[in-house]
C-alpha cells in the first residue's frame, strides 16, 4: 500500500495505519465511541478481518493470543470505561507475558474531558501500570506518527502492551495527514565479545543448563538455539508455559520450570554451575519464587540474554548480561564453536530420559484418566497441533503429559490469568485455519470467558473445547487443603451442564466420564465439522498429577499436628 497524503476522517486515517503496518486481524467489542473506525473498517473489509467478541476480556485475550502467534502486535478495539475496565485481563496478560499488543480505547469526545463524562477514565492512569505506553491521539493529524509508534514500541526491546485512547470528536474530524512508513521491530544483536566470553564460561563449566522462555521467538530462532543446544550437548530447559521453544522430544530437552515441576530438574538447575537464561525473565514461576537461584547473585554463574536491558539486573545480577533479541542470540549462538561437551553429555542424555520417564502417563483417582488422554490426543493428532489453556489444575495435566514439538504451538498465560483457553483458541484457529486447535479449560476457567464460543461459531471455526470438571476451583482447593485443612470456604462450584450449554450455542457436545469412552467422543468431535465441545469428569480426588486430595489432606493434618 502506497504512502499519501490527504483529508481523511480520523477514523480513516487510523484504519490506514493498521492497513500500512499490515495488520490483518482486529479484534472487538463495538461501541458508539469509535463508529468512525467501524465505519473505515467497513471500507476496509477485504483486508482486515473484524472479529466481533462477545466480552471484551476475550477480545484481549484473542489480541494476546493473536501477537503469541504471530509476533506482531494483536489489535483490539474497545470502548471507553466498561469496556476498558473489561479488556484489563487481556492488557495485563500481555505484560506479563510480554506479548506485542495494541489496545485502542474509544474515548469521550474533548469537549468533556475530565468531567466524568459519560463512562469516561482516565487511561493513563487506569493503565499506568499495565502498559508499556498509554496515550490519548488528541490531534487526528498526528495519528500517523502514534500509532507507528504504537507499533514499533509493542514489538521492540521487551515486547507488550500499548493502550491508545481515541476521543470521538477526534475520530470524526477531518485532517491533512502524511501516511507512516510500515513499523521496524528493533533489537539488540550480541556483541562478539559477549558471545566470545560466554563460549568461555561454557567450556569451562561442569554441568551447566540452558533455559529457555520469553518472547521475540521465531521458528528459526528455535531451529538456531536447538542446533546450539545439540552442537554442545548442552541439557535445555523450558520456562512456565514455554514449552514449545524446544522440540520436546530433541535429546537436549530437559523439561520444563513450570509450576510444581519435575524435582529433579529443579535440582539439576539448582546443582548447575552455569545457567544460561536465554529470553527468560527467570521470573517468579521459572525460578519457583526465586529458588533455584538467590537474589540477587545466584550461586550458579549466570548469563542472561534478554531483549530488553531494563531487566538485565531487575532481579539478578548475572555474570554475563547479554542484552539482545531471541533471533540475533540464536542464530549468533549457532555460529559459535561448539566447546569440548564430553563432561556433561551423559548428564544431558540422562535429563532428557528423566524427561520421558516423567511425562509418561501416571494414573489419577476415578474413572477418567486425564495424562492417557492427553497422550492419546498427542499420538491422534499432528505436530503443529495448537493447544491452548488458562490457569488451573487442569493445566497440569497438559503441561506434563502433552509434548511440544514445534514453535507456536502453545497458548497459555504465563500470567496464570484464568479464562485464556476459549478466546486463546479462537485466535489461534483464525490465525491457523489449517491446524487442529485443542483449548482446555477448567469448570472454572471455563465460565470465565466460555462465552467466546459464540464467536467460533459465528466466524465457522472448528476448535475443540474440552472443560475439566471437578466441581471446584481446584487449584484453591489444593492450597486451602494444604494451609487450612478440611475447611473448604469458597472454593466449591456447582456448574452447568456442559455439554448442554455447548449444543445451545450450536457446538458438536458431549460428556465423558470413562477413559474408554473418550475415544470415540473425541472422533465424533472431529468428524462433526464444526467447533466441538466435551467435558471430562475428573474425580474431585484427583487434585493434581502428583498427589490425591485426601493424601493432601492427610499430610497436612500430620504437619498440623507436628507443629501445634
Ligand atoms: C482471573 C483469575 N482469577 C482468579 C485466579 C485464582 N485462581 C487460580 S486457579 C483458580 C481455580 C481454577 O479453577 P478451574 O478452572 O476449575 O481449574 P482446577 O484448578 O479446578 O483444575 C483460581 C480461582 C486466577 N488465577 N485468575
Ligand atoms: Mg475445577
Amino acid at each position: 500500500m502506497s504512502t499519501r497524503t490527504g483529508i481523511r476522517t480520523g477514523g480513516q486515517l487510523l484504519v490506514d495505519q493498521l492497513k500500512i503496518h499490515r495488520t490483518d486481524t482486529v479484534f472487538c467489542v463495538p461501541g458508539e465511541s469509535f463508529l468512525a473506525v467501524l465505519d473505515a473498517l467497513y471500507d476496509a473489509r477485504g483486508e482486515i478481518r473484524l472479529i466481533v467478541c462477545r466480552q471484551e476480556g476475550g477480545a484481549a485475550y484473542m489480541a494476546d493470543a493473536y501477537g503469541k502467534l504471530t509476533g506482531r502486535p494483536g489489535v483490539c478495539f474497545v470502548t471507553r470505561g466498561p469496556g476498558a475496565s473489561n479488556a484489563c485481563v487481556g492488557v495485563h496478560t500481555a505484560y506479563q507475558d510480554s506479548t506485542p499488543m495494541i489496545l485502542f480505547v474509544g474515548q469521550v469526545a474533548r469537549s468533556d474531558n475530565e468531567r466524568q463524562a459519560f463512562q469516561e477514565v482516565d487511561l493513563r492512569r487506569m493503565y499506568g501500570q499495565l502498559a508499556k505506553w498509554v496515550v490519548q491521539i488528541e490531534d487526528a493529524r498526528r495519528i500517523p506518527e502514534f500509532v507507528a509508534r504504537a507499533f514499533a514500541l509493542a514489538t521492540s526491546g521487551r515486547p507488550g502492551p500499548v493502550v491508545l485512547a481515541l476521543p470521538e470528536d477526534m475520530l470524526r474530524e477531518e485532517a491533512m495527514a502524511t501516511d507512516a512508513e510500515p513499523y521496524k521491530i528493533v533489537q539488540a544483536y550480541p556483541g562478539a565479545s559477549e558471545l566470545g566470553h560466554m563460549r568461555e564460561m561454557l567450556a569451562h563449566a561442569k554441568c551447566p543448563i540452558m533455559i529457555l522462555g520469553g518472547t521475540t521467538w521465531t521458528a528459526q530462532a528455535v531451529a538456531d538455539i536447538m542446533t546450539f543446544a545439540q552442537d554442545n550437548r548442552l541439557a535445555t530447559a523450558t520456562t512456565f508455559r514455554r514449552q514449545d521453544r524446544f522440540d520436546n522430544l530433541h535429546p537436549c530437552y530437559a523439561g520444563d520450570l513450570g509450576i510444581s515441576p519435575n524435582p529433579k530438574l529443579a535440582a539439576q538447575v539448582e546443582a548447575a554451575d552455569l545457567v544460561l537464561a536465554v529470553g527468560t525473565r527467570l521470573g517468579e514461576a521459572a525460578t519457583d519464587g526465586y529458588k533455584y537461584l538467590s537474589v540477587p547473585r545466584p550461586e550458579q554463574k549466570l548469563v542472561h540474554a534478554y531483549m530488553g536491558a531494563e531487566e538485565l539486573g531487575r532481579v539478578y545480577q548475572a555474570d554475563l548480561p547479554i542484552n539482545t533479541g531471541m533471533a540475533q542470540f540464536a542464530a549468533a549462538a549457532r555460529a559459535l564453536k561448539p566447546v569440548d561437551s564430553s563432561g556433561w553429555a551423559a548428564a544431558t542424555e540422562a535429563a532428557h530420559q528423566e524427561y520421558l520417564d516423567y511425562t509418561m502417563p501416571i494414573p489419577n483417582p476415578g474413572a477418567l484418566q486425564l495424562a492417557e488422554i492427553i497422550a492419546t490426543l498427542h499420538k491422534q493428532l499432528p505436530p503443529d497441533t495448537i493447544v491452548c489453556n488458562g490457569a488451573g489444575n487442569y493445566s497440569g495435566w497438559v503441561h506434563r503429559f502433552w509434548r511440544f514439538r514445534g514453535y507456536g504451538t502453545q497458548l497459555a498465560p504465563t500470567s496464570g490469568s484464568m479464562g485464556y483457553g476459549v478466546p486463546a483458541a479462537v485466535a489461534g484457529a483464525i490465525v491457523h485455519p489449517d491446524r487442529p486447535v485443542l483449548s482446555f479449560s477448567g469448570d472454572g476457567c471455563f465460565l470465565m470467558n466460555g462465552q467466546e464460543i459464540a464467536t467460533a461459531m459465528h466466524y465457522s471455526l472448528k476448535p475443540i473445547f474440552f472443560v475439566i470438571n471437578n466441581g471446584m476451583y481446584g487449584t484453591i482447593r489444593m492450597h486451602q487443603e494444604r494451609e487450612y485443612p478440611t475447611r473448604v470456604s469458597g472454593t466449591t462450584l456447582t456448574n452447568p451442564d456442559f455439554a448442554a450449554l455447548g449444543r445451545a450455542y450450536g457446538l458438536y457436545s458431549e460428556t465423558v466420564e470413562r477413559t474408554e469412552d473418550f475415544d470415540g467422543a473425541f472422533a465424533r468431535a472431529r468428524e462433526a465439522g464444526r467447533a466441538a465441545l466435551i467435558e471430562l469428569r475428573l474425580d474431585p480426588e484427583a487434585i493434581s498429577t502428583r498427589i490425591s486430595l485426601s493424601k493432601l489432606r492427610e499430610l497436612s493434618l500430620a504437619k498440623q499436628r507436628a507443629e501445634p
